[in-house]
């Protein structure tokens, strides 16, 4: 169906569709042509490696135009609910293969610039991926909307396009260093800028009441701008025509605004004023647990939520529309309390600038909202001081005071005046701070944990008063992943080997992944299962060789620990029981030819600021170097640890581990979605019972999983019984002698300062419960050691892994968020 034509025009190509390129060889080769000398402006032996990567993005691109703009086309000419993700981070990981994938043109790509004399390898690595995330939380919102665009749902995702995105991590001296990350130093081809429609974005100033006519109203008059400049990102379905749109903002200087008052007739200043707005989407916050209240985050927060619900209103849905029906067209899904401040700026809207009754405005806001929370940690439950928010957005402040009211109103009449319950529920805290959690909560149409167990615990523990107040509301859905991305596109040899064993389609079904059950009994799939593991750990090999400086053996199992480094997800349990490998073997207790050779393979980032992870970071090095040079365990045991682990590292790691470390404590990580990549992937895991391992754990089977350590019950008697972590460490004399040796300076040339804060924390504090769970972890880890010895046996529990956990789609994922929350429906 042709776009509309705009009015006069004549001639057939403006009438439209103008179509993309032929899906030939030769149309590719002709387009990939004519953008390295039409849009780069160099020819092919002139070109650069990046002039020959960018021509190759522009060209898949312009396959994929032609049906993006159809698709918006259809969904604005359609009534269709959208579901509108609001996250401050996508994490993406790089587009060409994904784009090259979706379009089914992976073979016309390769043929075609095989024909060119292109390396298409050398092309792939030139491509920086978008590191606008920093774990979990932001991977899941790009797996979610590769999901929601494979199923045709309409769907915006909205976020920040920040400048700089999760830093570059090196080690000097085993301590980790931060590089910024310029990801947008070559540009970034597949980025629509939008310049043109951006949008006035306020802060600061006052709010004032005027008479509008016998009615008093309130109003913001604010004191300052800023423009918010849309980037398009194309988010293409799997092989199913749909493209979807990722719309991320950019801040700019609001030229008019700024001269005005940030200067007093100095055009330098003025200019320099500019930086101060540019600044708002110039990096993000690389904290991924601890929410730290500082200015710069609330106003990004604001800027992007601000400027996504505008433009949904203004700019997608028609023009005039009835916004009483708001809740028909669009839910507002927010990822974690990040994008919270949208509620207020909605009431805003509709109250002050649509100038609907408050009640009226509050059941289309309450409608339009649903809450994802992800995390149980209190130190990274966001809260705002009235202060802050109060400067920064004055009219939002006054619209929470009053939707705190109101609830309080409302709680009162149901409970009577139980003033500890009020002060419980109070979205302003005791001390004077705006619960985003809260907020969130009360306004949400739903509220969400992500996994069951998580938020089992986020309804009895967390939120037990909100629970019995809004019944109902409350509810799970399982987090999931992307198999396009994690097993197609990060392991197409496994892929291969699926689809010859039960035929295609299993990528958008991973449920189908069931009928693979069969072949965990059938020798020659074994054999060829490992054969596919044995290829990924060499193609890791040489990655990590090329990238790194790295060897790994070709016979060892890889046991990995890939995840940010922080105390609840218990790094430092796993160096235990490496310290404790090594020193067994070293003192003799066991014949290092009686253990299976390991390779522990570490990926962690530490927040900047962050001490004691950063110190933890400094003694994984520590011990690999101490462990891999030193003869006596050569061949046996060996620890890596390559720097920046990103998502394109992710690719190449998750393919090739045996064994998947989740090791939380139990009751602390919300879900865990690597996890769920390494199931995917034929790894067995060793875990607790935390978070999605639980639901793991009961699909694959408890023959096919190593659990260890306290269940969160026990976690929760322990502290009440009173936990003092030295009496585990006399207790376990292998634990204490791995504390004595780090604590000692085994690990520091002899000096025992550098890493006895580590040993006395754990010592005199330990958070998380490391020394009460090392004695299971270890048992755990010698069963891991005897499982493996037994290849035939491992690989067929390898197998039921892959097999039985198809539920871990984020395609299923979605499918229970339009169930239970968003009720929304596909484009047909
Ligand atoms: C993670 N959270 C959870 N947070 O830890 C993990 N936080 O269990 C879960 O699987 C995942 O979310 C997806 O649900 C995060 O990744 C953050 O990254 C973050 C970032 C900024 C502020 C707070």
């Amino acid at each position: 169906s042709p776009v509309p034509a705009p009015a006069g025009a004549t001639h057939p190509l403006a009438i439209g569709p103008v179509g993309a390129p032929e899906a030939t060889v030769d149309g590719f080769v002709a387009q990939y042509l004519r953008n390295l000398n039409f849009d780069r402006g160099v020819t092919l032996s002139a070109s650069t490696a990046n002039d020959r990567f960018y021509a190759l993005a522009y060209t898949v691109r312009d396959y994929l135009v032609a049906r993006w703009l159809e698709g918006v086309r259809r969904y604005r000419a359609s009534d269709r609910k959208a579901v509108c993700y609001l996250s401050a981070e996508y994490l993406l990981g790089r587009q060409l293969d994904n784009n090259l994938l979706a379009s089914g043109l992976s073979d016309i790509a390769a043929e075609a610039l095989a024909q060119c004399g292109v390396d298409i390898e050398e092309l792939r690595a030139q491509e920086v991926e978008p590191g606008l995330g920093n774990g979990g939380l932001g991977r899941l919102a790009a797996c979610f909307i590769d999901s929601l665009a494979t199923m045709s749902v309409p769907n915006v995702g909205y976020g920040i396009r920040y400048e700089y995105g999760i830093f570059r991590q090196t080690f000097e001296d085993g301590r980790q260093v931060e590089q910024p990350d310029s990801w947008l130093e070559l540009g970034s081809p597949w980025e629509f800028p939008h310049p043109e429609a951006a949008q006035t974005i306020s802060f600061g100033g006052s709010t004032e009441k005027y008479d509008d006519g016998g009615v008093t109203r309130s109003r913001w008059v604010p004191a300052w701008s800023v423009q918010a400049v849309p980037y398009n990102y194309m988010v293409p379905g799997y092989q199913n025509g749909r493209v979807n749109t990722l719309r991320l903002w950019s801040s700019r200087a609001n030229h008019a605004f700024d001269l005005s008052v940030f200067n007093a007739g100095d055009y330098v200043e003025a200019v320099r004023a500019q930086t101060f707005a540019e600044n708002i989407s110039k990096v993000l916050y690389p904290e991924d647990s601890t929410a730290q209240g500082k200015e710069l985050r609330l106003q990004q927060q604001y800027f992007f939520v601000a400027a996504s619900i505008r433009d949904f209103i203004d700019v997608v849905l028609p023009e005039d529309f009835d916004l009483t029906r708001l809740p028909e067209r669009a839910i507002f899904q927010l990822n974690d309390t990040h994008p919270v401040i949208g509620v207020p700026e909605l009431m805003r809207i509709l109250v002050d600038e649509k100038k609907m009754e408050w009640d009226a405005a509050w059941a289309v806001t309450q409608q339009c909202f649903a809450y994802t929370c992800h995390t149980l940690l209190p130190e990274a439950l966001e809260v705002w001081p009235i202060d802050l928010l109060g400067r920064l957005l004055p009219r939002h402040l006054e619209i929470i005071y009053r939707i705190n009211e109101e609830f309080l109103l409302a709680v009162r009449e149901r409970f009577g005046d139980d003033e500890a319950r009020i002060r419980d529920m109070s979205i302003i805290s005791p001390d004077g701070a705006v619960r985003m959690a809260f907020l969130a909560t009360v306004a949400g149409s739903k509220v969400n944990g992500v996994a069951e167990l998580h938020s089992q615990l986020l309804r009895e523990k967390v939120l037990p008063a909100f629970d019995e107040f809004f019944p109902g509301k409350f509810t799970n859905v399982t987090n999931g992943v992307t198999p396009r991305r994690f097993v197609r596109l990060a392991n197409p040899e496994l892929s291969a080997l699926i689809t010859e064993a039960i035929g295609d389609g299993w990528l958008t079904d991973l449920e189908r992944l069931r009928e693979l059950e069969p072949f965990a009994d059938d020798a020659d799939f074994r054999t060829a299962f490992g054969e596919m593991k044995a290829a990924n750990k060499r193609r890791l090999a040489a990655t990590l060789q090329a990238r790194d400086g790295l060897t790994i053996a070709d016979d060892h199992m890889l046991d990995v620990m890939v995840k940010r480094l922080h105390e609840y997800k218990r790094q430092m349990l796993k160096l235990l029981h490496i310290v404790t490998a090594y020193d067994r073997i070293v003192s003799g207790e066991v014949e290092a030819s009686s253990v299976p050779g390991r390779t522990f393979v570490f990926g962690a980032k530490a927040a900047p600021g962050y001490d004691m992870a950063k110190r933890i970071i400094h003694l994984i090095n520590a011990v690999g170097s101490v462990v891999n040079d030193d003869p006596r365990v050569e061949g046996r045991l060996k620890v890596l640890f390559p720097p920046n682990y990103n998502v394109t590292l992710a690719e190449r790691i998750i393919p090739a581990a045996d064994l998947s470390e989740q090791i939380s404590l139990a009751g602390k990580e919300a879900s865990g979605t690597g996890n769920m990549k390494f199931a995917l992937n034929g790894a067995l895991t060793v875990g607790t019972d935390d978070g999605a391992n639980v639901e793991i754990r009961e699909l694959v089977g408890d023959d096919n999983f190593f659990l260890f350590g306290m269940s969160e019950p026990e976690v929760e008697a322990l502290w009440a019984r009173g936990y003092t972590p030295a009496e585990f460490a006399e207790k376990d004399a292998g634990l204490g002698r791995a504390l004595d040796l780090i604590g000692s300076g085994a690990f520091s040339g002899g000096d025992a300062s550098v890493f006895a804060p580590i040993v006395s924390n754990l010592m005199n504090d330990d958070r998380f419960m490391v020394l009460a769970d090392y004695t299971s972890y270890i048992a755990a880890q010698d069963r891991v050691d005897d499982a493996y010895t037994d290849t035939a046996a491992w690989q067929r529990s390898a197998v039921l892994n892959v097999a039985r956990s198809g539920f871990f789609s984020s395609d299923r994922s979605m499918r229970d968020y339009i169930d239970r929350i968003w009720h929304t429906e596909p484009l047909g």
